[in-house]
């Protein structure tokens, strides 16, 4: 069955907002004095913030409350919103608008799919809040990837079925996500490792239309 829809995640595939988080998580980090690396942070992919608050924890000394993971949560979330608050549509990934381009010049679907409640925000800054036919993000849903939640409402939203689209995601857990919903999946950058995906390319400048009808 040919592709008649792609499902890009957002931070790590359309945009820079990956490494944003890192910053953001980094420094809550040192101010509560948790040890986290690079390394750690791969794992924070594609997670919700709660979650991810709850693997950067892991490090913790002692055990922290609800209340206070929120206020965690929340201070992590308005630092990050300080460092995104600049971006512009120089910050999209490179080769992300001659795809997006080519997909809408052949009638294929294009959709958001990230577990980001600050998705609405980023796509305003980058100039894309209107240019997509769907978006499903962490606001829609209840679980996030590795669930595949947000791959399906991304789908039922444009219409068409899960075998009929492919995801693209930069998250081993997004891959993971992609598969359970019974969805190909190309992997970039960081996920361009993962042998799970159906296919993989460093960056978006790789792929063309092609590659994408003869999944
Ligand atoms: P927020 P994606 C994900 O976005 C990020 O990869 C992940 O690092 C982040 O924790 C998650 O969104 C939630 O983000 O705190 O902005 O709601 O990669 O699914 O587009
Ligand atoms: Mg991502």
């Amino acid at each position: 069955m040919s592709i008649k829809a792609v499902l890009f995640d957002l931070d790590g595939v359309i945009v820079t907002t990956d490494d944003c988080h890192y910053q953001a998580w980094r420094h809550m980090a040192d101010e509560e004095g948790i040890y986290f690396d690079r390394q750690i942070n791969e794992r924070l992919r594609g997670v919700s913030r709660m979650e991810s608050l709850d693997i950067l924890l892991e490090r913790s000394h002692r055990v922290y409350s609800e209340v206070e993971k929120q206020a965690l949560a929340t201070k992590k979330n308005e630092h990050y919103k300080q460092l995104i608050h600049k971006l512009t549509a120089a910050d999209i990934l490179p080769g992300v608008m001659p795809i997006l381009e080519e997909l809408k010049h052949c009638g294929i679907k294009i959709a958001i799919a990230s577990s980001s409640k600050n998705t609405p925000l980023i796509l305003n800054g980058i100039g894309l809040a209107n240019y997509f036919d769907a978006v499903a993000d962490g606001n829609d849903i209840q679980k996030s990837k590795p669930d595949p939640e947000v791959f399906l409402l991304a789908a039922q939203r444009v219409g068409k079925l899960p075998e009929c689209c492919l995801v693209v995601e930069d998250a081993d857990a997004g891959v993971e996500g992609a598969i359970a919903g019974g969805i190909k999946v190309l992997g970039v950058g960081a996920a361009a490792k993962n042998n799970k995906a159906t296919l993989v390319a460093d960056d978006l400048s790789a792929i063309s239309v092609t590659n994408i009808l003869s999944l």
